[in-house]
This record gives C-alpha cells, sequence and structure tokens, in this order.
C-alpha cells in the first residue's frame, strides 16, 4: 500500500500562555517546520486530517482521532506528547494546598510504571477512617442504573440500599458526578497534588481533570452480554486524549469475586505486530479470547484490594470491569486527567446528559 509521511517538527519554544493565538502559533509552526518525526500514513485522508489537527482550534472528532491514532500505530499521541513537553502549554489545574500526602514517595515508582505497565497499583491506601466517612457519605446520595444501551434509567434509588441489596435489577449504577463538588474529600482528591504531579509527567504537559465519575457495580445471577459490553464488562480501550490517565479508587473491598478492575499490562504502548493492527478496531468490545490470542495473558492484571485502594492506568491500554459474582457489589470513583490543549471526545457525564 502507498504510504504517505507526515513529517512534523518542533522548535525549541516556550509558550507562557496558553491562549488560542498561541495554540494556533504552535500547530502552525508544528505543521510547517518538518523532520523529527515521522508518522506513517496509510490514506491521503489522514494525512490532511492531521494537518487539519494541527491548524485548527475547532473540536476534534473523537471518532476520527481513533482512527488517526490506530492508523499511525499511536504515533499521533506520542508526537502529541513530545509537541507538549517543548512547548510546555500551561493549564490553571493545581493541586491544593490540603493534601493527603499518601503518594510522594511513590511518584517514581508509579510515573516508571505506568511508563512501562501502563498502570500503577499505590502501596499506600487511603486511610480506612477516611474512607469509612466517604462511604457513609455517597451512602446518602442517589444513583441511577444505566441500561444495556448505555442510557441512564430514570430511576432513582439510594446508594445504600443498591449497596446492601443482593438482588439488583442492574449491573452499574451511576452516581451524579456533582458528588465530586459536595463531598469535601472526592474533590480534593481529584486536586492531590502527587496525583496532579504524575500526571503531569506521565502526559508530558500540565494535566486538566475533565472527568469524574462513581458507580457502583452488582454482580446478578444470570449476565446479559449487552448490558455487560455497554458496562464496561468486556475488554476494550479508551481514547479520550491524545493522552490521557486515570485513578481508580475503590471504596468497597474487591476480590476477584466483585469485579477487580482488570487489565492487560503494556498494551497502552504501540501494538508490536501487524496482526494485532488488523484485529483492532476503532471502537468495540473484544471477547477475552480475541484479546489472549493477540496478547500475552501472562500480562492480564486483575486488581484486586482492600477499600481504600488507589490505581492509576492508562486506559488506552486494554482494560475491563471483571463480570461481578451473584449478589457482590463494588464500589469505585474514577478521576481521569487529560493533557493540556485540544479537546475531544472525554465522556460526558451520563446521569446529566439525561436530565438536560
Ligand atoms: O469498571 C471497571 O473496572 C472498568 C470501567 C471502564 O472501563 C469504563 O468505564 O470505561
Amino acid at each position: 500500500m502507498e504510504q504517505y509521511y507526515c513529517k512534523i517538527k518542533t522548535e525549541k519554544m516556550m509558550l507562557k500562555q496558553n491562549t488560542c493565538s498561541n495554540w494556533s502559533y504552535a500547530k502552525k509552526i508544528l505543521i510547517e517546520d518538518a523532520d523529527k518525526y515521522n508518522l506513517c500514513i496509510n490514506k491521503p485522508v489522514h494525512l490532511k486530517a492531521i494537518k487539519d489537527i494541527f491548524t485548527s482550534t475547532k473540536k476534534v472528532n473523537n471518532g476520527f482521532m481513533r482512527e488517526l491514532w490506530l492508523a499511525t500505530n499511536k504515533q499521533s499521541s506520542i508526537l502529541w506528547k513530545a509537541i507538549n513537553q517543548k512547548i510546555q502549554l500551561q493549564s490553571n489545574y493545581v493541586g491544593i494546598e490540603h493534601k493527603f500526602g499518601y503518594w510522594e514517595s511513590e511518584e517514581d515508582a508509579a510515573i516508571k510504571s505506568l511508563n512501562e505497565n501502563g498502570m500503577y497499583i499505590f502501596k499506600k491506601k487511603i486511610d480506612i477512617q477516611i474512607v469509612k466517612k466517604l462511604l457513609e457519605d455517597i451512602s446518602q446520595e442517589t444513583v441511577r442504573p444505566s441500561n444495556s444501551m448505555q442510557q441512564i434509567i430514570d430511576v432513582n434509588e439510594k446508594a445504600g440500599s443498591i449497596i446492601n441489596t443482593q438482588q439488583s435489577e442492574y449491573i452499574r449504577w451511576h452516581f451524579d458526578n456533582h458528588i465530586f463538588d459536595r463531598i469535601k474529600n472526592l474533590s480534593n482528591l481529584a486536586k492531590e497534588p502527587s496525583l496532579v504531579k504524575i500526571a503531569k509527567n506521565y502526559l508530558g504537559t500540565d494535566p486538566i481533570c475533565t472527568n469524574k465519575q462513581a458507580w457502583i457495580s452488582k454482580g446478578k445471577r444470570i449476565n446479559d452480554i449487552n448490558e455487560c459490553s455497554s458496562a464496561a464488562q468486556m475488554y476494550h480501550f479508551d481514547y479520550d486524549s491524545f493522552n490521557f490517565l486515570k485513578v481508580m479508587i475503590y471504596f468497597s473491598d474487591v476480590c476477584l469475586e466483585s469485579g477487580p478492575h482488570t487489565y492487560m499490562s503494556t498494551t497502552h504502548k504501540p501494538f508490536t505486530t501487524d496482526k494485532i493492527r488488523a484485529r483492532i478496531a476503532p471502537y468495540g468490545r473484544y471477547n477475552d479470547y480475541v484479546i489472549y490470542e493477540l496478547f500475552d495473558k501472562s500480562n492480564e492484571v486483575q486488581i484486586c484490594g482492600k477499600a481504600g485502594t488507589v490505581i492509576l492506568v492508562d486506559t488506552s491500554g486494554f482494560h475491563k470491569g471483571q463480570i461481578l459474582r451473584e449478589g457482590r457489589t463494588r464500589i469505585m470513583a474514577q478521576i481521569e486527567f487529560v493533557d493540556c490543549g485540544l479537546h475531544f471526545g472525554h465522556k460526558e457525564d451520563v446521569t446529566k446528559q439525561k436530565r438536560e
């Protein structure tokens, strides 16, 4: 197949302000000045698209970014990270003065493991008293289920009663995302200096926190494949920005039966064979056997841990929530950091969407 090469070189420049005109300037330089990066692109439409992306300030189409990312075997994201490291775009998202202070000594290990494996499990857990108080607080909140079409159903239940029930009609119950504003320790977690620092280092730019969610997963006796798929209980990858990082926090003890978050370690890296590239589509869910055929099963990590366990995951790698055993419950929150700059396709607040 004919190959097109889009060569883009970065120039040593520092932008002090992250303004629109700076953006245009940065992108103009990147597209004009070419010799450092080679993006091997199969289709002329991709070549045109990457030029358009670097020369426009418009919101970027997520579907297309996914295609481009696969077509370039992830070079589009690697390039963007390198660019960001050079131009040092700044966001005003910073950590707060109050800090839990748990993870300072693990920052280097976390960054190393993220780069190598795509994930890191903090050794230090959130203090159990804080977790208990958080659980008490979120139990008073309302949750709503999502169905097999990823739509929120207009059924309001008290979180406490869903947590305690053995028989749940739905497998995923969403908290209103504003609990992060109402519950101080949750909003503090999203501004924890260590987490912001790790995100900054990993993403190569000031991070922005775009997406905060919390949900309850439940185990049912009979599992509907569509509902499991929609609840992210089948392998998939996310692509919420060129580079992004998720922080996952367990509020309940998670064992193999209660739906451990499951990650295929190292799959955040470019794919190593054409066979893998041929099988992976921009969107979709994958059966386990497909993933095991493409990647080494011994790299699969089922992340179990006590309540208070905090995990960092680059979910551009393959991951899923494990299906829970009947009657089991998992409660977790997720905070997402994306790289500074272009915005595209992070998950919307699904609970809010329905209400509007
Ligand atoms: O529930 C989990 O552990 C996975 C969640 C997930 O992958 C998602 O929401 O996209």
